[in-house]
Order: structure tokens, then C-alpha cells, then sequence
């Protein structure tokens, strides 16, 4: 149980240091014969999916994930014959249009304001074309595809590419091509990791080079992501995932190690415990290995590796220290499990989202609750932001002055262009404004 500058000190991250489980490292030597770093894996796959294109991507599939699709699209047929059981399809739905409803209600328009001065404004385009990334490896996770294209829909964007890992057979999951039909879309690309990162910022002879890349990943796939960035846009750089829970006494213990384990399951997670109260984090403890019994495997062992390897417990003296730790941390998901956790919402400076009170769960808001579970990770929601509409569009600035205006302000202008020793500036300035009648 971590406290006072020992819990400041565990909860300050930097993104360099992001965990890089010894898991990882073992399966890099073993697949490379050489102890080479993530980013040094994820250097050589871009540059060779650059150079070689489709060849490329079918080679580091089926080294990285066992398959070796010739066909790098899913076919039209294989797209329309995707069946799910029935309550599964509704679900989607159900996911479909709440995550919709949510993203509407984003303001995202420009602003254009005709005046005596003249026009100012900005002008809000959707982007061509967006790549989106679904996971697969440990889960097929269908929601994250309904939780970065929705946005990017609402924001207008109607060119979307989904790359994902496929199946050891080379199959891509039934749920995720039925969730891309009922979203409208099209183009599904059997490709994972940072070779899909590097094939969408690239572009291959299957695959389109897109405008912007979004959808979270594993190490590898942040790492392709913020190495592709410049050549292509990214939304931001979701990784392995973690929450951040304060509790204090009146917490249902039962509640709190739910909520760590649920997050515990995904691949690397790190759980992270805040409690006010000594008592309540002797009992999670407890709840926690109970719940952790009872899961089926291989899940419980998805969740013992994240709770052995990377769970942080912490006593706090009061709420305010918890939630200054949380915003020092800027976990992905907050969960406010308190007696009066609403009271706390104005302290929260930091966070991917926050979920607040006990049927707040973040498993709800993996799904259906509204807004994306596409959140920053790794100490990045000090400066990103949840997947959004903006994310989808680019605004350009619209400048249309009267001559009134020019007369007004070019003297302003030229003086400073003259200043930064502009003269041209200067003089296209004063091309333009009545000569100095004396
Ligand atoms: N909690 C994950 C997203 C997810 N959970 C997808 C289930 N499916 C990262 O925020
Ligand atoms: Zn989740």
C-alpha cells in the first residue's frame, strides 16, 4: 500500500517509460533472434511496409500473427454473409445509435460572422479519408470499431478504412464485419499492428493511404502511430488501458475490485486503487481475489497478470489528496465510487472520461453508455483528448476584410512586419492602403 510522496512517486509516468511487460521483450527475441526494443521492432516493420507494400504486410502477418491472408480485403460476399446470433445484432444496434446520439450532441460546427468589418470565420470539412484500427489479439473488440467510426461518421467523414488482425485462419470475427455492414462500411482489411499502422499511413496497392489514423492498440501499434505521425494524422495515442478508482468507506467492496478486474481482463492493463479508507482496501483485497477465482480462464489469468504485474494500491489522507494523485496520474478512466462522488467532479482536471457513482460502471462505458471508450492512456489525457468528432474534421480560417477595415489595421500590420525585418510583407500591406495624402 503505497502513501504520501512513495504514491506521488508510483503515479508520475512518463509516456517513455510506458510499461513494457517482460512478456513482450520475450516474445521480440523469440521472433526476432535479437533483444531489439519496441521501437526498434516497430522502425524496421514500417520502413519494410513502405518499401514493399502488400508483400510486406502478408509477411509480418503471418510472422505476427500466424496467418497469411492473400487476399489483404474482405470480400463484398464474405462482408453481406456475417451472422450473429440475434440478441448480439440488436446490441450492436443498440451501441450503434446511443454512441450516435451522443457524438450529435457535440458542438462541431464553424462560425462565419459578416460584419461592417467584413467576414471572419472558420470553415468546418470533414477529412477524405479516415483509417480506423480495431484491435483483435486477446478479444474481438467489436465496440472499438463502433466507438472510433461513429464519431467520424457524425463528423462527415464517409471514407472510412477499418484494418484489423486477422484469426490464425485468416478470418476476420463475424461480429465486427456485421457491426461494420449495419455502420455502412465497406473496406475491411485483414492487417494488424504496425504493419496495418504503417500500410494506412503509406498506403499499399490493397490498402488506401488515409488522412488520419485513430483507434487504440497495443505497444507496438502507439508506438507505429506516433512514428507515422506528420505523414498522416493521428487522433491520439490509446495503448494499453487503465483505471483509476477512489473509493472511500461507503464503497461496496464488491463494487470496487469488480471494476478493477473488468479493466484488469485487456491485455497490459494497469489497475490503479485510491481509497480514503484503510478498511475498504483490506476488503477489496479480499473481493479481489475472490472475484479473481471465479472468472473462467483464460480470462483470469488476462486479469492475474494485470493485478500481479501492474496493480497500484494506494491509501490517501483525504478525498482532495485522491483526487490530486488521480489528476497527477491523468488515468484514462476515473471511477468515483465515494459517498457523494459528484461533489468531487469539479476537482477532476485530468482524465479520459470519469464514471460516476455505482451504475456509472466504465464496463457501460465500454459499450453503451454514449460517449467513445476510445480514451487516452499512459499519462496522455494531460494533453489528448477521448476520440470526438473534431478529431474527424480540420477548420479553416476564412479572412474576407473590407477596405475600411484594411485602413484601419494595415498600419499595425506593416509596422510589425517591419519589425520582424519583412519589408515585403510591409509593402503588400501598404499596396493596398491610400497613399499619405500630404
Ligand atoms: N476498456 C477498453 C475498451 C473496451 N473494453 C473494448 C471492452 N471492449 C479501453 O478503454
Ligand atoms: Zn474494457
Amino acid at each position: 500500500v503505497l502513501q504520501g510522496p512513495d504514491a506521488r512517486r508510483a503515479l508520475t509516468r512518463t509516456f517513455n517509460d510506458l510499461p513494457v511487460p517482460d512478456a513482450v521483450l520475450a516474445r521480440i527475441e523469440a521472433t526476432f533472434g535479437e533483444a531489439l526494443t519496441p521501437t526498434q521492432v516497430v522502425e524496421r516493420i514500417v520502413a519494410d511496409v513502405r518499401e514493399r507494400g502488400d508483400d510486406a504486410l502478408r509477411d509480418w502477418t503471418e510472422r505476427l500473427d500466424g496467418a497469411r491472408p492473400e487476399a489483404l480485403a474482405v470480400s463484398a460476399d464474405d462482408l453481406n454473409a456475417a451472422s450473429v446470433p440475434a440478441d448480439l445484432h440488436a446490441a450492436i444496434l443498440t451501441a450503434i445509435t446511443r454512441v450516435r446520439a451522443f457524438y450529435e450532441q457535440q458542438p462541431a460546427h464553424g462560425f462565419l460572422n459578416h460584419g461592417p468589418d467584413g467576414a471572419l470565420g472558420q470553415l468546418v470539412r470533414p477529412l477524405a479519408r479516415v483509417g480506423v484500427y480495431v484491435p483483435g489479439g486477446l478479444a474481438p473488440l467489436i465496440s472499438t470499431l463502433i466507438h472510433t467510426a461513429v464519431p467520424a461518421q457524425v463528423a462527415g467523414v464517409t471514407d472510412i478504412v477499418i484494418t484489423t488482425p486477422p484469426a490464425r485462419d485468416g478470418s476476420v470475427h463475424p461480429a465486427i464485419l456485421v457491426a461494420a455492414r449495419e455502420l455502412g462500411l465497406t473496406q475491411v482489411y485483414r492487417a494488424g499492428g504496425a504493419q496495418a499502422i504503417a500500410a494506412l499511413a503509406y498506403g499499399t496497392a490493397s490498402i488506401p493511404a488515409v488522412d488520419k489514423i485513430a483507434g487504440p492498440g497495443n505497444l507496438f501499434v502507439v508506438i507505429a502511430k506516433r512514428l507515422v505521425y506528420g505523414q498522416t494524422g493521428i487522433e491520439s495515442l490509446p495503448g494499453p488501458t487503465e483505471t483509476l478508482v477512489v473509493a472511500d468507506d461507503s464503497a461496496d467492496p464488491r463494487h470496487v475490485a469488480a471494476d478493477l478486474l473488468a479493466q484488469a481482463e485487456h491485455n497490459g492493463a494497469e489497475p490503479v486503487l485510491v481509497s480514503t479508507s484503510r478498511d475498504l482496501l483490506m476488503r477489496v483485497q479480499a473481493e479481489l481475489n475472490a472475484q479473481l477465482e471465479a472468472l473462467p480462464e483464460p480470462n483470469r489469468g488476462w486479469a492475474r497478470d494485470s493485478v500481479s504485474a501492474r496493480m497500484k494500491v494506494v491509501l490517501a489522507a483525504t478525498l482532495d489528496e485522491a483526487l490530486e494523485l488521480s489528476n497527477l496520474y491523468a488515468p484514462e478512466h476515473l471511477c468515483l465510487l465515494t459517498r457523494d462522488p459528484w461533489s468531487l467532479l469539479g476537482q477532476v482536471q485530468r482524465a479520459g472520461g470519469v464514471f460516476i457513482g455505482e451504475y456509472s460502471m466504465e464496463a457501460l462505458g465500454d459499450y453503451v453508455a454514449g460517449p467513445s471508450h476510445v480514451m487516452p492512456t499512459g499519462g496522455t489525457a494531460r494533453f489528448m483528448s477521448p476520440v470526438n468528432v473534431r478529431d474527424f474534421q480540420n477548420i479553416i480560417s476564412v479572412v474576407g476584410l473590407t477596405e475600411g477595415t484594411l485602413r484601419r489595421i494595415g498600419p499595425a500590420g506593416a509596422t510589425l512586419a517591419r519589425a520582424e525585418g519583412l519589408e515585403a510583407h510591409a509593402r503588400a500591406i501598404e499596396s493596398r492602403l491610400p497613399r499619405d495624402p500630404s
